[in-house]
């Protein structure tokens, strides 16, 4: 991330997606240094910038920078193969099983140096960079061993570093057994919770952590395992919960005052109600249910008539979603799950914000901070309706122009 300046800038006449909702009026927007200073009715303003700001020139949408809270950006290698094994009808839990899918990655990751695995994630983040992304959580996950698991989160710290971008990091050293421990998931529970978690904890590697709580995973007490060794290192925590089948980890991440539950088609009414108690973000990831070619929905209805944030996130990872492309999972929350373009929108700002725990990012208002798209485009809703890549005109990361 580069370091902000104390430029002012104004835009006139843009329509304004503030994260929730579009404003009704042709907007002034100001920004000064990192934050935003005025957002106003272009009626009620002089359009006349005074000496000093620079005039960034009227019309389009501005949203704020678009925020793709659950990524597993870093991995080596790829996984077509797999792709066309489950075109053939092999579903993604048999591949699994037979030591493929996940544990395949782990491999190649393993195997790759650190600068293909930087080379090969930075590829794919510049990507969502010119498509409007301005944060971005990376988890780690391929690793899988002490060495592995921190190498992975060191590599996104780097990323966050080196490229225009807000990275936060999140553990998921619980995302599958490895090799060394088949047969003995409590056995590796125990070197994450009692090594790798407290390791990321010390050296400042991670920001939160995650646990793939399935049949095909980890179960309900592990899960628990973890979370409790996080709260212990004061870490927050989220979970890849009820993705293939209603384990109840929704639930236990509400217990434990999480983010965000992930996935979440099979979630139950149960889990609904402890999410919206707990205020707990519903974190819907289309281009894996698109993938994988589900066909059971997350409860959208329940969950908005519950008033439970919803996130929309890519799940970007060479499995279940190869897909780096942030606004085409707003076309998919529309038409894959019935979200309203504002819906998703929100699920990309605003409540993605709300999943990392970022209150001062995602929203268009006076003292947020200055991260923002301006986009060829003449309703906020085209940004869903029509999938196509060139559409930013302008990007803002702490009040710097890195786009435009
Ligand atoms: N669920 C997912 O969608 C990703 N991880 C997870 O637990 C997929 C990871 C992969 O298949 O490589
Ligand atoms: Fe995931």
């Amino acid at each position: 991330m580069p370091t902000t300046d104390t430029t002012r800038r104004l835009w006139r006449d843009v329509s304004v997606f503030d994260g929730l909702s579009t404003l009704p009026e042709p907007m002034t927007v100001i920004t000064q240094g990192p934050c935003i200073e005025t957002i106003a009715p272009s009626c009620e303003l002089s359009a006349e910038p005074c000496a000093g700001t620079i005039d960034m020139g009227s019309g389009g949408v501005m949203t704020p920078g678009l925020i793709d809270c659950h990524t597993h950006l870093v991995f080596g290698g790829q996984r077509a193969g797999e792709f066309e094994s489950r075109l053939e009808g092999v579903s993604y839990a048999e591949i699994a099983r037979q030591g493929g899918g996940i544990l395949g990655t782990v491999k190649a990751t393993r195997d790759a140096s650190d600068e293909t695995l930087y080379d090969a994630a930075a590829k794919r983040l510049m990507a969502m960079i010119d498509d409007g992304v301005t944060t971005v959580e990376i988890k780690s996950g391929y690793g899988l061993s002490v060495e592995h698991e921190l190498r992975m989160l060191r590599i996104a710290r780097r990323l966050g570093n080196e490229l225009p971008v807000r990275v936060t990091t999140t553990l998921l050293a619980a995302h599958a057994v490895p090799p060394e421990f088949k047969g003995d998931p409590d056995g590796y529970i125990d070197l994450v919770c009692q090594e790798i978690l407290p390791r990321a904890s010390r050296e400042g590697l991670a920001d939160a952590v995650d646990v793939f709580c399935e049949n095909i995973a980890f179960d309900l007490d592990q899960c628990r395992r973890v979370f409790e060794a996080a709260k212990a290192h004061g870490l927050p925590v989220k979970a890849h919960a009820e993705q293939l089948s209603l384990m109840g980890a929704s639930r236990l991440t509400a217990q434990y005052a999480g983010l965000s539950a992930d996935h979440i088609e099979y979630l139950d009414d149960a889990g609904i109600d402890a999410m919206a108690a707990a205020g707990c973000v519903a974190v819907l990831l289309p281009g894996a249910f698109h993938t994988l070619r589900e066909t059971r929905c997350p409860p959208i209805a329940a969950l908005r008539a519950a008033g439970v944030p919803m996130a929309v996130s890519s799940d970007a990872n060479p499995g279940t979603s190869p897909i780096f492309f942030p606004t085409l999972m707003l076309n998919l929350a529309c038409t894959l799950f019935r979200l309203t373009p504002q819906e998703a929108l929100a699920g990309m700002t605003r409540h993605a914000a709300q999943a990392l725990g970022e209150s001062r990012l995602g929203h268009l208002t006076p003292g947020a901070t200055a991260d923002l798209c301006v986009w060829n485009v003449e309703s906020p809703a085209e940004l869903a309706y029509a999938v196509q890549p060139g559409r930013l005109r302008h990007r803002l990361l702490e009040g710097v122009l890195t786009h435009g």
